[in-house]
């Protein structure tokens, strides 16, 4: 290549980024969060998790999805390869999910060979792209053979064929791995489809709206990168579309479609897709600066923590409709709590914290992430849960992977999204509004927080979940800004398991709490639940200390959830406990616990890759005392 041909593409790249970079984005969310791109997560909890993501889930899942056809049904759709579509036609969004994670994973440690294997996969996906941007290739493969759910027609079936579901996640795909590498070819590929999609649906066009929600996320992403507003529009044009029978016969309350959502006031139906879509509405809140959702949004998420959320955070009861049961309705062996409805929990109250600046969704957040989402992947990384009943008497089985973790499913939705879930954590720990700097999450990590122009290296470093102490070093500042930190008081440690009344602590047992600031005490001023650190011009190497104390807890559920009356739980920090035979051998279903008995905590460095247990005395069917033992669930 010339040289004057290297500089037009240097160029090119250059106005590239610029235009990326500097896009308008006129309202946003009030509440900046810190971005994957700037936390390195370096922890004894979290990042070995992180490794393994990196060195066996990646690897497992694109191999799992080479093996089931997933990527060469791009290969043959492009033309690249013979042969039949293999799978279902929602399988393209597998890939796109593990590229995302992929992604993330790359911005944070650069792989040669993981970037040639993605980038291979790309050129896969571009080659399946139709001239006009289409990319679904079970259509793509052989028009007169898609699945019966796919529809005859492009858009003839948009209530089962998942056709702009795909794309959604195709897209996040596409901006993540713009922002880790700073390369367009995947983003090439999204633009082009989501152009496509603009000219096909859209007011005075076609009114139909995705079965599933996801592309809503997907185009606000877009939107975000390119500053184009028409992405913006269009996600708004589907969340306003739903529920308004003008333009597609209405899918019922399975997808959300069963009235318009500003009418909506509980949540209903498939709660991935639910929880998904409750999102995608709280970016165009914030996105447009608009209100109109408020009440639909405030009223649905009261609905779910008050009446609808397991004590693990799992979300969705009827393994039938993978949903929402009735208000308090939450059986335990029979849960469904898909690892994908925990995940989409946690992407919504991220957003709702961004939005709105209150504690619950962070706390939310925290026990939807070690107990509803963690839960879903092996200490290994190669095997996973699909649901998450939290009872089990090893045969009840609705859909695979309820009784142990399995290594793969025919729907793969769970084990790829934890692979884009885990590596993108870093960007859940900080955000930044005016002059604070919010720490919702306790694990360590070395970050670079750019506030007002200004950086602050921070350094946090701590056990949690083990234990409650968390050292903050102010690693490196120019000390020209002052700035005040508000650390979230977890809502474990304000004796609130949940926000409502559907759980609570049986004793209202004041944890202790401290601050200290180089080594000083300080007195603590807590506001809407963060303790807040006064602004200051830190200077390298300042110290901030904050101390929650742990300690066993029983939680109690109300009476109304007819499956938990008369049982306990057992809780320490953000952690949920389990009984399982193997420590419990007499047997842990007919265990009587004495509510006023002593349990003590001890960390067992050997157990699971290291976890604390509960232990205590407890009295078998037969009235026998026998020792009592409980693990973290997740585990
Ligand atoms: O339909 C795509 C995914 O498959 C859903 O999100 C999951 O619940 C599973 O049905
Ligand atoms: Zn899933």
């Amino acid at each position: 290549m010339s040289t004057f041909s290297k500089l037009k593409i240097l160029l090119l790249f250059l106005i590239f980024n610029i235009i990326y970079c500097e896009a308008q984005i006129i309202n946003d969310y009030p509440i900046s969060p810190v971005s994957f791109t700037k936390v390195s997560i370096d922890d004894e909890f979290w990042k070995p998790r992180i490794t393994t993501n990196n060195e066996v889930t990646i690897p497992d899942t694109f191999k799992k999805s080479e093996e089931t056809g997933r990527i060469r049904n791009f290969a043959i759709a492009g033309g690249l390869e013979d042969g039949e579509f293999e799978g279902i036609f929602y399988d393209d969004s597998d890939v796109f999910k593990i590229i995302e994670g992929a992604s993330y994973s790359l911005n944070q440690i650069p792989k040669q060979k993981l970037k040639e294997y993605v980038d291979n996969v790309i050129f896969k996906i571009a080659a399946a792209q139709e001239e006009d941007g289409y990319l679904y290739t079970n259509r793509t493969i052989n028009p007169s053979k898609v699945q019966i759910a796919a529809g005859k027609e492009r858009w003839s079936h948009l209530i089962h064929n998942h056709e702009l579901y795909n794309v959604g996640h195709m897209y996040e795909a596409a901006v993540a791995h713009f922002l880790a590498t700073g390369e367009e070819n995947l983003l090439n590929v999204a633009i082009k489809n989501a152009n496509l999609i603009d000219n096909v649906f859209g007011p005075n066009k076609n009114l139909g709206v995705p079965g599933h929600q996801e592309i809503e996320m997907g185009l606000v992403k877009l939107y975000r990168l390119t500053g184009d507003i028409k992405y913006l529009n269009l996600a708004k044009f589907f969340i306003d579309q739903r529920g308004n029978s003008e333009g597609h016969d209405l899918y019922g309350t399975y997808s959300q479609d069963h009235k318009p959502f500003v009418e909506q006031r509980k949540a209903v139906g498939h709660s991935v897709r639910a929880g998904y879509f409750y999102a995608g509405a709280t970016d165009i809140a914030a996105l447009t600066g608009s209100n109109e959702y408020d009440e639909s949004i405030f009223s649905i998420w009261e609905d779910i923590v008050q009446h609808k959320t397991y004590l693990t955070g799992g979300i969705g009861s009827e393994p039938h409709i993978e949903g929402f049961g009735p208000d308090y309705e939450l059986p335990n062996a029979t849960a469904y709590t898909e690892t994908c409805a925990a995940i989409s929990m946690m992407l919504w109250n991220h957003r709702l914290f961004l939005l709105t600046g209150d504690v619950k969704y962070m706390d939310v957040f925290e026990r939807t992430l070690y107990n509803g989402f963690l839960p879903g992947i092996s200490l290994e990384g190669d095997t996973y849960f699909y649901p998450n009943p939290l009872e089990s008497d090893g045969k009840y089985e609705f859909n695979q992977g309820m009784i142990k973790r399995s290594p793969w499913f025919d729907t793969a939705c769970c084990p790829v999204n934890i692979v884009r879930v885990l590596p993108s954590l870093s960007g859940y720990i900080y955000s930044v509004n005016d002059n604070n700097i919010y720490i919702n999450l306790f694990i360590g990590n070395t970050s670079e927080i750019d506030i007002k122009g200004k950086k602050i290296k921070l350094n946090q470093s701590t056990n949690y979940p083990w234990d409650g102490k968390v050292k903050l070093t102010v690693e490196d500042s120019d000390g020209e800004l002052s700035t005040g930190f508000r650390i979230r008081v977890p809502g474990w440690a304000r004796n609130e398991v949940l926000p409502g009344n559907l759980y609570k602590y049986s004793d209202e047992r004041k944890l202790n709490l401290s601050l200290s600031i180089n080594g000083t005490n300080q007195k603590i001023e807590i506001k809407d639940g963060y303790v807040i650190v006064e602004n200051n011009y830190w200077k390298s190497g300042d110290i901030i200390k904050i101390f929650f104390e742990m300690d066993v807890r029983k939680v109690l559920s109300n009476e109304k959830v007819v499956a938990n009356r008369g049982k306990i739980a057992f809780e320490r920090g953000p952690l949920v406990y389990c009984a399982e035979e193997v420590d419990n051998p007499s047997g842990v279903l007919d265990l009587r616990l004495d509510l006023n008995s002593d349990f003590k905590y001890f960390y067992d460095k050997e157990l699971l890759g290291g976890v604390g247990k509960i232990i205590g005395k407890a009295k078998n069917i037969n009235d026998v005392e026998v020792d009592f033992a409980a693990i973290p669930y997740y585990a």
